[in-house]
């Protein structure tokens, strides 16, 4: 039994309140297009980038009225007629991540590039995404979940996980090399640790506050840096270092302070792997020394399907952890407020049921 209507966190104009409603409409299967499911969410993490789309931060702009969120985990609970070829069934744990669905036929989805796919469809910015309790996703795009990782642990594997997974999979690091993490302490920057030491990884973490701190030494980084505290970030990792430098720097600093010493602490051949989504900065790198040092500048953008598929591997087999507080739905607001105040170590994961 499906209702008919239900709970949702609205976003209608930029920049404004978030509306928590009681009588949102949820989908009939009737209406569901082939290819399309319906999801009864668990819950849903909270990612800096629902908080950029929330305030019309980007470039881009998301589609408005808005339902935010784009880290859901939940059940199936129906498939659209007509869909052919369905890999997923009624009565399936499945994720819902950023890229919700893409065309699977162009050049970028042939390559596996398909979040780059010009047709694509993105959670919580330009469909509907995880901030209430039924969201339509579709059959090709959602991630099964294995068996023995409850909903609200694998809920921001879905973003925050695959994205840094990605990432560091193609930051041309190999085991025992330095990588540095500005945002370490943040929802990205916490499973950035891990999954650098799945790696074999040496981590820097860079981030601010005694809570942070904590956070990345306990989840396995070899130092740590307090980007407020330092008089000279570029001094300390070249220190840390033995006066060369780190072989990468993965960036997820949601403000573009992140970024700025970067090139001067990599030491040569070494790659700046661009993640953290500033609206409006430019990357301020000196030209002379990036060629001079022969540095690597690289964006990433979440992951494909099967980057989604590795990435909650790990975390079913134990080896990444998120660290989430979880608070009701009705709390988004608030949540936001901490986001922006920098003051959430780890993440928060939004529970449906509450
Ligand atoms: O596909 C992508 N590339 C992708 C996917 C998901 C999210 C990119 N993002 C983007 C988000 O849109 C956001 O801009 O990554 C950024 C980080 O998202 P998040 O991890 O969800 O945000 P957070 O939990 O607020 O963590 C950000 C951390 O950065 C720290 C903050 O203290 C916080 O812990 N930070 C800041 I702001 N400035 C810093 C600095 N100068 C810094 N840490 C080090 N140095
Ligand atoms: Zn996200």
């Amino acid at each position: 039994t499906i209702p008919k209507t239900q709970k949702a966190a609205v976003v209608t104009k930029t920049g404004g309140s978030i509306e928590i409603k009681t009588d949102h409409p949820v989908k009939a299967q009737k209406d569901l297009a082939p290819g399309e499911c319906l999801v009864k969410l668990d819950c849903s993490g909270a990612c800096h980038t629902d908080l950029h789309a929330a305030l019309g931060d980007w470039p881009l702009k998301a589609t408005l009225p808005l339902i935010g969120g784009h880290e859901g985990v939940g059940t199936i609970v129906a498939i659209a007629d007509h869909t052919s070829k369905s890999p997923v069934n009624v009565g399936d744990r499945v994720g819902i991540k950023w890229l919700a669905d893409s065309c699977l036929q162009c050049e970028q989805c042939r390559k596996g590039l398909e979040q780059c796919c010009s047709e694509a469809k993105l959670s919580g910015f330009t469909v509907d995404g995880t901030f209430q309790e039924y969201v339509v996703s579709y059959v090709n795009h959602v991630t099964p979940i294995p068996e023995g990782i409850p909903s609200d642990e694998a809920a921001s594997i879905l973003c925050a996980g695959v994205t840094v997974y990605r990432a560091i999979k193609n930051s041309q690091t190999q085991a025992g090399d330095w990588i540095v993490l500005p945002g370490a302490g943040g929802g990205l920057g916490h499973l950035a640790i891990q999954y650098a030491r799945v790696r074999g990884l040496r981590v820097i973490a860079i981030d601010t506050g005694a809570e942070k701190k904590e956070l990345c030494l306990k989840l396995g980084a070899e130092k740590w840096i307090d980007f407020k505290e330092s008089k000279d970030i570029v001094k300390d990792v070249l220190d840390i270092t033995g006066g060369v430098g780190a072989h990468s720097a993965v960036v997820t600093s949601a403000s573009s302070s992140g970024y700025v010493q970067a090139i001067d602490y990599l030491r040569a051949g070494g790659t700046l792997m661009a993640v953290g989504l500033p609206g409006t900065a430019k990357l301020d790198a000196s030209i002379f020394f990036t060629v001079f040092k022969s540095i690597s500048v690289l964006g990433s953008y979440v992951g494909n399907r099967q980057d989604a598929r590795e990435a909650i591997d790990i975390a079913a087999r134990g080896q990444v952890k998120v660290h989430f507080a979880s608070r009701p739905l009705a709390d988004l607001k608030d949540v936001y407020e901490g986001m922006k105040a920098g003051t959430i170590a780890g993440r928060v994961v939004l529970d449906m049921s509450k």
